[in-house]
């Protein structure tokens, strides 16, 4: 058991003394919840080559059951984001059960454009009608899913670009783009997201029909209420700052979710916060502050990682516990003091102030509300006290 209690005190001390409400704070926390992707759980590799891990998921109900084991540890992952057809199942309703019956949900589904030869010179901007339709087709079949399994987000990311410059004509694609997600629009209940995902390359290395967030902004407001912007923080020029725009995306409501990861050199899908710990408290940081200021939001906080070194739970727990250390540190940030230091123009002070909430060890307040939820402190070090790697390394051969 953890001893917190003393560190617990100081830090609540602490943070009173400078107005912060810390029940609030521990409020919001509980209230936080992030995805797990089930593609994370599986086989995967590099772009070279598969490593097979012992015991790793090998269908969507095994996937589904690590999701589970991570929601149990963690009590804030309560929803699996699905890939069709990785996940493809031939009993929705079945399906649906068996992950109720496991303490969890599916969540976001993901269509995918980017594997099969039809698609190689483009899914929804393809030049050619047939091939258009086809993924028209994929994605409305996505969207059937979606209702039988009462998932409300669809997760577009489109492999679409080229590589040659006059391959093809941008203005054309970009008309295809839009007529053929105007369709797939029109297949969304009204409760129900188009989450789009913009990425500057890969795998086509000219151009891609969605590069950047203005791009996938640009098309959710042609689109409509159904439409929104996906960031992945793995899909940006390096150097590129984040947090402007997710302060932006949310300032013009059109911020619909997140893929956490982290990256060094281009889309790594690294461990989310541990390349740039600082970039992501930034960009938690704008969303809080936004949240404070009452801008209505509905984002869908979900992680795209899958890994091949780390066991793939033990990486998916550390992602988690990155991003709600992270978002618990964004909460404490002393937002009427930031603010008076940026009127009276005091750079240092404002800029101390978001370094101090970053330098803080919020890990009592997680204790503390983790105790409260019922999970264990140290979610890591129960799953390595759990016996569940020896256990599906012994039945999944
Ligand atoms: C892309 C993007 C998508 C993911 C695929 C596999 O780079 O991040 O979200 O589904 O990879
Ligand atoms: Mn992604
Ligand atoms: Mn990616």
């Amino acid at each position: 058991m953890i001893d917190y209690e003393k560190r617990y005190e100081i830090l609540r001390n602490m943070l009173e003394d400078e107005g912060i409400d810390v029940e609030g704070v521990e409020r919001k926390l509980k209230n936080f919840r992030v995805e797990t992707p089930s593609w994370g759980y599986a086989d995967s590799g590099t772009r070279f080559a598969v490593f097979k891990q012992k015991g790793s998921a090998r269908n969507v109900k095994e996937k589904l059951q690590d999701a589970a084991m991570v929601h149990k540890l963690t009590g804030i992952c309560p929803t699996v984001a699905l890939h069709i057809p990785w996940d493809m199942y031939d009993d929705w309703d079945e399906l649906l059960k068996y992950a109720e019956s496991l303490g969890v949900k599916p969540g976001a589904i993901n269509p995918n454009l980017f594997q099969d030869d039809d698609y190689k010179l483009g899914s929804l901007t393809h030049v050619d009608k047939k091939v258009r339709e086809k993924a028209i087709n994929h994605i409305k079949e996505c969207i059937e899913i979606a209702k039988r399994l009462g998932s409300k987000d669809i997760s577009l990311w489109l492999a679409d670009g080229t590589n040659h410059p006059g391959q093809d004509d941008f203005r054309k694609r970009k008309h295809r783009l839009e007529e053929s997600l105007g369709e797939v629009c029109s297949y969304l209940n009204s409760d129900m997201r188009l989450l789009i995902e913009y990425k500057f390359f890969e795998p086509t290395f000219y151009h891609t029909d969605i590069p950047d967030w203005g791009t996938a902004m640009i098309l959710s407001r042609k689109l409509g209420d159904r439409a929104y912007v996906l960031v992945d923080l793995g899909h940006h020029p390096l150097g590129t700052n984040i947090e402007q725009i997710v302060a932006i995306l949310v300032d013009e409501g059109k911020l619909g979710g997140f893929h956490f990861n982290n990256k060094k050199y281009a889309d790594d899908d690294l461990t989310t916060g541990s390349i740039n710990p600082y970039e992501l408290f930034l960009i938690f940081n704008e969303l809080v502050s936004a949240e404070e200021d009452g801008l209505k939001m509905n984002i869908a906080y979900m992680i795209d990682e899958s890994h091949n070194l780390k066991n793939k739970i033990e990486e998916m727990i550390q992602s988690v516990e990155n991003i709600f250390k992270t978002y618990a540190k964004a909460l404490i940030v002393n937002r009427k003091l930031l603010r008076n230091y940026q009127e009276e123009c005091d750079i240092v002070m404002a800029e101390n102030t978001l370094v101090k909430a970053f330098d803080t060890d919020v890990m009592p307040l997680i204790y503390k509300v983790r105790e409260e939820m019922g999970v264990p402190l140290d979610p890591l070090k129960a799953f390595r006290e759990s016996g569940y790697v020896e256990k599906v390394v012994k039945e999944r051969v």
